[in-house]
């Protein structure tokens, strides 16, 4: 124990330890530490309590976060961490086949059975495709109502912050009951699917009244959009149409519980008798709205073929690193679609490094121009091979 304390600080320390509670323990250290002692044989005491008050605000911010996610995301049993490079959920009906899929194209050994709901929570696998990993999530099966409660709202809660829905039909059955089960859920959840998120935009403001800007862009009579807003007495706000987009995307713009993602279609089952009548059924209905890829997980068809389309819904690219003289990383570092250099630089050197940034040399192996010189701005694709230089 350090000598030349006053009786205050070590009062002070007693309390100190005595707290449990997180936040009041923070509390405590931070009075015990403004009654340290100033002199030179304190100095360590006191960097060690600096350190333990670092951890204990680190700590409670960390509870604090899974406090929030949780409250989000339903109950602890309910939550899917996210890993990987990128986050699949597999919807479909009960006995749809989800885990076959699974189980086809990752290491895990999920229950298979005819029976309903034998994947009774979120549960999640990894896929690996070369060098990273897609996290696939089981969804247990949807059903009309699965939205209002318990284990079916976690597990849509689970789908409004995926990457990627990939909506599983079974080819041996009806498709139009399928569909309409699965896309009322998503709808009634809140989950847009393929949908242009930027489409319109609302901004709340302090002053200024209703103001439409792009209204050449809405779909339908301006008028009906002044009449609603004004209906719902809104005011001080901004609505702006950026794109095309109707009298729905602007209440789903308003709406701050709406999540968009990406969607696709995995059509199973293939091998199943009737199955190539309900594919064409399901291309005719529905291939403007997703693509649609035909798989059969009990004869491995097109496995391959769809693990790639889920990649390529996931919106992300893979950039390697490469040191002059040396053979590229192996593992690759992973950045939404639309990433420019200076996003893979930032990945790498975290700080400082536009103050400092000398050059970037992309390779493509596969291109006309095999070797060019770029700047931070310069757009990165898929398998990008990057020399970084800094001063
Ligand atoms: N013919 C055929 N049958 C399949 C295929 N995939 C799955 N099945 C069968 O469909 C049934 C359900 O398969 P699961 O993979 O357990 O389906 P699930 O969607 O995970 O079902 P739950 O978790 O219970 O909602 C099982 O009897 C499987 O053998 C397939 O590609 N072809
Ligand atoms: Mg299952």
């Amino acid at each position: 124990m350090p000598t030349n304390v006053t009786p205050e600080f070590d009062k002070q320390r007693l309390i100190y330890e005595e707290t449990e509670d997180i936040a009041q323990r923070i509390i405590e250290l931070e009075k015990l530490l403004s009654l340290a002692p100033r002199h030179k044989g304190g100095e360590r005491m006191v960097g060690d309590y600096r350190k333990k008050l670092a951890q204990l605000k680190a700590l409670l911010e960390k509870r604090r976060e899974q406090d929030k996610a949780r409250k989000s995301g339903g109950t602890e049993e309910g939550v899917v961490r996210k890993e990987g490079a990128g986050q699949v959920c597999l919807v479909g009906v009960t006995n749809c086949g989800k885990s076959s899929i699974i189980n086809a194209v990752t290491n895990a050994t999920f229950d298979i059975g005819d029976y309903p709901f034998t994947t009774p929570i979120p549960t999640p696998a990894m896929l690996t495709l070369e060098d990273i990993n897609i996290q696939l999530v089981e969804l247990p099966g949807v059903f009309k109502g699965s939205h209002k409660a318990g284990i079916g709202r976690q597990a849509l809660a689970v789908a409004r912050n995926t990457d990627c829905i990939a909506i599983i039909i079974d080819l041996s059955q009806d498709i139009d009951t399928q569909m309409n089960v699965i896309l009322g859920e998503l709808d009634a959840a809140r989950i847009r699917l393929n949908k242009e998120k930027t489409a319109v935009r609302i901004e709340r403001v302090g002053l200024g009244g209703l103001m439409i800007y792009g209204a050449q862009n809405y779909q339908g009579d301006i008028e009906e959009v002044m009449e609603y807003l004004r209906a719902r007495r809104v005011s001080n706000i901004i609505v702006r149409f950026q794109k095309p987009a109707t009298f729905e995307q602007l209440l789903d713009a308003m709406d701050a519980s709406v999540s968009y993602v990406r969607a696709m279609v995995i059509a199973t089952k293939g091998d199943s008798e009737g199955s190539e009548a309900r594919f064409k059924e399901l291309e005719e209905k529905y291939s403007t709205r997703f693509d649609i890829i035909p798989i059969s997980a009990e004869k491995g068809e097109n496995l391959d073929g769809m693990s790639w389309t889920l990649y390529n819904h996931l919106d992300i690219l893979r950039v390697y690193t490469k040191i002059p003289g040396q053979k590229r990383e192996r593992k690759p570092i992973v950045l939404p679609e639309g990433s420019v250099v200076e996003d893979a630089a930032g990945k790498v050197h975290k700080e400082l490094f536009v103050e400092r940034f000398r050059s970037a040399v992309i390779l493509r192996e596969n291109d006309k121009i095999k070797r060019r010189v770029v700047g931070l701005n310069y757009p990165l694709q898929d398998g990008d091979v990057l020399q970084l230089a800094h001063s």
